[in-house]
């Protein structure tokens, strides 16, 4: 295998033999093949002619493979042969659609493939098809350009996957994954080419972004400020980690009056800012950190755990037979919660211990969102008139075990009183704890959701701009990002799309930005590795 899709590759070059995540090399192979099958499926679709009704299950089969092969998503190769056998029928269905249009000779390459008889036939495929493949006849610029791509896409999935449960699609969204997929399935003609397309994936990007954003807020609600208990209550409980709202707000209906309380983890935790989910009593709080710390946060975990989305790691024994997963999640020999029931997960809660105490009582406040923020935007612009004000911050993106993270929390800890810090993703357990206080009326730290709302930063940010008449980079805002998987990439390219400069990415760049690409994005956008802290805060100073 070779994957370097994720800031914990092996030695910061590429995972080979297996995952630093726990991915196995056949697992790797699979996901190779099944990425080939979503190329072959957007060839025949970009050739046909049909309503996007008929398409529908096309377009989900393609977003369903992209976000099955993010980092910790799926580990399970029996899910993956079905998936695989799946595809081999959207191939046929698809073929069959761009053969009614009279556009038969349009098809090539994967949009060709055939039929496995069984899991081995699958890995000899996959094997002709991975990076390793490839890289043998291409440069590794146009590797890394391919791989940027790939991965932008693979988030714009994600996104589009989590907006579709929710009922909201944007045919362009889809219309732009297939055109990447078929782009990628052709031989490279050049790398201005290649370039090209990835700051288009930038612009579908911010519409998908905007597609969630629409989903979740028009599903939910807007979320407003909401203090969350970051700690537990004595009962029976479960714990939902992830980043499926719609998930949550079936598992919150389903155990209303049963006298179990809901717990969010990780990337969940924005959850509670939203009316619709907010409006239930039984959610009463948030346990745990970060992805990377849910082998010690599940065992201590007295309940049933759902995962809904990524970031799953192995599940380790002292939890695994309270573990299911649901959406795009799979694990071997872990439940699957499918279609929204989750019966099993409440009879693993009523079956397990429960608390029996109170923690001490500490609270965490989210629900900044766009709509929260812009609502005293004018308290905002009037801060900063009068000096009170001096700069916004944001520091999120994705947190990991990888080294170098610490850089985060010392920031935090460290920039200016006058300073304010939006934070956003994973990444915010390095922040949360290191900012209190405000600025007049306004809290120096805005929690603005999930990774999947960085669309509230860009929409917040582009508000102020104009307030101000000056344009985003013009703003006293920096843009400090932790980066771990794909989803990471695809918020990048949407702002490099915007046009914003300046970004500071860490802990440390991705292997596949090769020494080419990176002077090109220096070039044109100025964005720049982390350095030490104490120096960017003097450096982000001077740039306000
Ligand atoms: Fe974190 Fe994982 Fe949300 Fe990512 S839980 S790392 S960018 O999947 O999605 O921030
Ligand atoms: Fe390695 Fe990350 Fe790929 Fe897993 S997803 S195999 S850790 S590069």
């Amino acid at each position: 295998m070779f994957c370097y899709q994720c800031e914990q590759t092996a030695r910061g070059t590429g995972c080979i033999d297996r995952g630093t995540c726990g991915k196995s090399d056949e697992v790797a192979a699979l996901q190779d093949l099944l990425l080939r099958q979503a190329m072959g499926v957007a060839i025949g679709l970009r050739q046909a002619v049909a309503d996007a009704d008929q398409t529908a299950d096309l377009d989900r089969f393609i977003e369903d493979a992209l976000f099955t092969t993010v980092t910790n998503v799926n580990f399970d190769a029996g899910r993956l042969q079905d998936l695989i056998t799946e595809g081999t029928a959207a191939i046929a269905r698809a073929r069959e659609l761009a053969r009614s249009a009279g556009r038969a000779e349009a098809l090539f390459g994967p949009a060709l493939d055939g039929h496995f008889a069984d899991r081995e036939a699958m890995l000899a495929a996959a094997r002709a098809v991975g990076i390793a493949a490839r890289g043998q006849s291409q440069s590794a610029d146009v590797t890394g350009l391919q791989e940027l791509l790939t991965y932008g896409i693979k988030g714009m999935a994600a996104y589009a996957h989590h907006a579709r449960v929710l009922g909201h699609t944007l045919p362009e969204v889809n219309a732009f994954m297939s055109e990447a997929l078929e782009a990628l399935a052709r031989p490279v003609t050049g790398l201005p080419e290649l370039l090209a397309l990835n700051m288009r994936c930038g612009e579908a990007s911010l519409a998908a972004m905007a597609l969630l954003d629409g989903a979740n807020t028009g599903v939910m609600g807007h979320p407003v400020p909401t203090p969350v208990l970051m700690g537990h209550k004595p009962g029976k409980a479960i714990l939902v980690s992830g980043h499926d709202l719609g998930d949550l707000a079936a598992l919150l209906e389903q155990t209303a009056g049963l006298g179990i309380n809901i717990y969010t983890h990780g990337e969940m935790l924005p959850a509670h800012g939203y009316p619709a989910l907010k409006k239930y009593p039984h959610l009463v709080g948030h346990f745990g950190g970060a992805w990377q710390d849910q082998q010690r946060d599940f065992t201590d975990f007295p309940g049933a755990i759902l995962m809904t989305t990524n970031c799953l790691m192995p599940p380790r024994d002292s939890y695994s037979g309270r573990l299911f997963t649901s959406g795009v999640v799979a694990s071997p020999g872990i439940p699957h919660a499918g279609g929204r029931r989750y019966d099993a997960v409440i009879a693993a809660a009523q079956a397990a211990d429960g608390f029996t105490d109170e923690s001490a009582p500490r609270y965490h406040t989210v629900g900044f969102g766009h709509n929260a923020v812009l609502g005293v935007a004018d308290k905002v612009v009037e801060a900063v008139k009068s000096g009170a004000l001096k700069h916004f911050v944001l520091i999120g993106g994705c947190d990991a075990a990888t080294r170098g993270r610490d850089y985060y929390s010392s920031l935090a800890a460290k920039v200016p009183e006058d300073w304010a810090v939006l934070t956003l993703g994973c990444g915010k357990f390095r922040v949360i704890d290191h900012v209190g206080g405000s600025i007049g009326d306004l809290p120096r730290l805005l929690d603005m959701g999930q990774c999947n709302d960085a669309y509230s930063a860009i929409k917040v940010a582009g508000a102020l701009a104009e307030a101000f008449g000056v344009g985003v980079n013009e703003l006293p805002l920096s843009l400090v990002l932790s980066w771990f998987e794909q989803k990471a990439v695809t918020v990048l390219l949407a702002l490099l799309h915007l046009g914003v400069r300046n970004i500071r990415i860490g802990p440390r760049l991705p292997a596949f930005i090769t020494p080419a690409i990176l002077e090109v994005l220096v070039d044109k956008f100025n964005v720049m590795a982390i350095g030490d802290v104490d120096g960017d805060i003097a450096a982000m100073t001077r740039a306000a």
